[in-house]
């Protein structure tokens, strides 16, 4: 037990299976690739660029950064308080190794992250730490009252000085300004209807939910 003690990862998570890490890039991609040609999109360019006439190519401006996954709890080798309690959950020790399906329900950008929504089952929500969410409580976010397991997700790329702890955060601020109506028209694309939030905020919820296996485990660096 003293040897685990000492033995906690960067992260828990699930982990995309080869097979499908590759597919969602795709489909990430031609999201992205769509998205940059939309007139819709176009308008709103300054938000990326902070500039009304530059152009921006999607699919250079987020850089993806190794295995794709949806952190559970990011412990930093124990340095992130609950993280011990955590790894000794026993659904988190027995969950170890198991392949889980994931449902990705939506994908979304802002001009620091690229992400999908990830919508957990009540299954995979005993994985999930009880305060995520409220580790990144805004006036937004908490006034909104997310329910547990929002901040899910899998980051798909950050632009450049970006670190990837901030998609969840952008995530939870969309799903905010959702549950306030903020909202304009959604523009209905093959994927699903596509929403601006402002600020550079895109959100495409999927007409069919994407089913991803990924296992469970934990990462060290
Ligand atoms: P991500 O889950 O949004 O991708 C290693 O840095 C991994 O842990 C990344 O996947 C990262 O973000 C996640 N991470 C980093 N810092 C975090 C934090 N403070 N809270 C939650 N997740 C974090």
């Amino acid at each position: 037990v003293q040897h685990e003690e000492l033995s906690l990862p960067l992260y828990f998570g699930w982990f995309l299976l080869p097979a499908v890490q590759e597919k969602i890039r795709c489909t990430s991609m031609d999201f992205l690739k769509t998205l940059d040609t939309l007139e819709a999109f176009k308008k709103h360019l300054i938000d990326f660029t902070g500039k009304a006439e530059k152009e921006v190519d999607l699919e250079q401006y987020y850089k993806a950064n190794g295995t794709l996954h949806c952190t559970t709890k990011f412990c930093n080798y124990g340095k992130v308080e609950g993280s011990k309690e955590y790894a000794q959950n026993p659904a988190v020790r027995s969950a170890n190794g198991s392949v889980f399906e994931l449902s990705l329900t939506a994908l979304f950008v802002t001009p620091r992250t690229a992400g999908a929504r990830v919508s957990l089952t009540e299954e995979q929500l005993l994985l999930w730490p009880a305060d995520a969410e409220k580790e990144v409580e805004s006036a937004v976010t908490a006034a909104a009252s997310l329910p547990r397991g929002s901040r899910a997700h899998i980051t798909l790329g950050c632009a450049e000085g970006t670190e990837p702890v901030q998609t969840g955060v952008d995530l939870l601020q969309i799903l905010a300004l959702q549950k306030e109506g903020q909202q304009g028209e959604p523009l209905e694309m093959e994927l699903g209807s596509l929403i601006y939030y402002g600020e550079g905020r895109w959100m495409l919820t999927l007409r069919e939910p994407i089913a991803v296996p990924a296992c469970f485990s934990s990462f060290y660096a």
